[in-house]
């Protein structure tokens, strides 16, 4: 029977390529799932039948646009701008932005598949969608940030709105992103409105969003480790990144009585034996959200070892949360977190682990939480946010963190339900796929063929 699944899932893929040639990060999304899907769609024919998966993979609309700015020197500068609405079956477009010198279509686009399911799973009404540029934030002042977020809002408020699409923050947009973002769009439409999320607490945005996706991989990783009747106490904990994600997983995972030894960037890994408790994480805020600086120089302050150039994937921990980037765990590194004794990997990051790694986690039954489950508690509370501004109303702290808590817990419950093995042990890549899968093909069969 594998043999027949691998064929159709070749045949799926090859027309994938051959219509999207060089988007390899979109290829590797998609074929992650179709992996999973289509043995389940070969049991329900009427997703075959209406070739629900030929529409998943092509986005409703791409908006690719120009966007002009004046750098502090008087420099005219041009970057790309892009805007992918994949799918709105179940809600409104919804996803981040993401601002980096890497960012290009193939990258927006797994980005954009993954969103549609991953929405799906937190339970809330919210299609997928997913944007960016080029741009790279680093180095640049705050005038030259929002001269290039008012250019890029001005196109981008064209095809948005808080019933369309609703954009928030991803790698390289942060508060004040966002704010630069809101105001512009305000000043084109002249309506002050949830077109947005991720926004200040003064002005629309929603208490607990800022920790809301390293909070949700610290749950998911608990609840994963509920399954074995263990938990998060007393482990050791490796997460990569040292952004929005990183700082607020480290943050959780010190509250439910783990030890973070481990940040990064782009650069190196620091490894504080010690532990990264509350009063270092505050100066690891202070030094990347307001100096801007590098993890580097936690290592100085707190005399711990950095690490130029690697990542943190041969420390020794019991815990890995991948909270940085795309394919950031290789297979040897995922071997080595094997031989070292990691048994969960809660991604807080998209895609960060590559197939290979994959192959190696569900071959050593760890506990792995792919991204789409493990870190849609960012897009939940998004949601969250999205209804506050429509009653006008927000919610307490205690109130959206219990909120946060139960919609992380039904993913998991969704996980299990489509994924449990015949040995009793979880896979929850196919549990993620099959259960955000579900509620979006049903709907696109009752809206017909659009
Ligand atoms: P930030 O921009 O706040 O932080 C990104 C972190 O990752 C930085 O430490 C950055 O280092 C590092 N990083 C970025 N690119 C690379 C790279 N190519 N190689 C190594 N390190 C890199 O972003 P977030 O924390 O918001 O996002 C992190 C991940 O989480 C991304 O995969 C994102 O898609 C995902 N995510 C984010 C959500 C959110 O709500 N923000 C929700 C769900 C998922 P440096 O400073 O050197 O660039
Ligand atoms: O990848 C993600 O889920 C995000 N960057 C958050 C998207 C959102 O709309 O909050």
């Amino acid at each position: 029977m594998a043999n027949v699944f691998d064929q159709l899932v070749n045949d799926f893929m090859a027309k994938v390529i051959a219509k999207n040639p060089s988007e390899v990060e979109f290829h590797q999304a998609v074929h992650e799932v179709v992996e999973t899907l289509i043995p389940y769609i070969e049991e329900n024919p009427q997703y075959k039948e209406a070739k629900i998966l030929e529409r998943l993979v092509e986005p409703e609309r791409v908006i690719l646009f120009r966007v002009p700015w004046l750098d502090d020197k008087g420099e005219v500068q041009i970057n790309k701008g892009y805007r992918i609405e994949m799918n709105s079956a179940i809600g409104p477009y919804k996803g981040g932005l993401r601002f980096h010198p890497t960012v290009n279509l193939g990258i927006l686009k797994f980005l954009a598949f993954e969103q549609v399911l991953k929405n799906s799973l937190t339970t809330l009404p919210m299609g997928g969608g997913k944007g960016g540029s080029d741009f790279d934030p680093k180095g640049k002042s705050d005038n030259e940030v929002m001269k290039f977020c008012q250019s890029f809002m001005t196109e981008l408020s064209k095809h948005i709105g808080p019933n369309t699409d609703v954009p928030a923050g991803d790698i390289g947009v942060g508060g004040r992103e966002i704010g630069f973002l809101f105001g512009q769009y305000k000043r084109i439409r002249n309506e002050f409105t949830g077109v947005l999320t991720g926004k200040g607490l003064g002005w629309g945005g929603s208490l607990i969003r800022p920790e809301a996706t390293g909070y949700g991989a610290t749950y998911f990783a608990e609840e994963m480790l509920k399954t074995r009747g263990d938990s998060l106490k007393g482990k050791t904990v490796a997460i990569s990144g040292s952004g929005n994600v990183a700082q607020y997983a480290c943050e959780k995972v010190t509250q439910m009585g783990g030890k973070v030894v481990t940040l990064s960037d782009s650069s190196g890994f620091i490894y504080d034996p010690n532990g990264i408790d509350a009063e270092k994480l505050q100066y690891v805020m202070w030094l990347k959200n307001v100096k801007r600086g590098r993890i580097s120089e936690y290592a100085k302050k707190f005399d711990c070892e950095y690490h130029e150039g690697l990542r943190p994937w041969g420390v020794k921990c019991d815990v890995a949360m991948p909270n940085a980037t795309q394919n950031e765990v290789n297979e040897d590194e995922a071997k080595t977190l094997v031989a070292n004794g990691c048994f969960v990997v809660s991604e807080g990051a998209n895609m960060p682990s590559t197939p290979e790694a994959i192959a190696v986690y569900q071959e050593a039954r760890m506990l792995y939480g792919p991204g789409k489950a493990a870190n849609a508690g960012g897009v939940a509370v998004s949601g969250l946010e999205m209804s506050q501004n429509s009653l006008r109303l927000s919610w307490t702290r205690e109130e959206v963190d219990a909120r946060l808590l139960q919609i992380m817990k039904d993913i998991h419950a969704n996980c299990v339900k489509y994924g449990k093995r015949e040995d009793g042990t979880i896979d929850y890549v196919t549990g993620a796929n099959i259960g955000g899968f579900v509620k979006v093909a049903d709907s696109m069969l009752a809206q017909g063929l659009v």
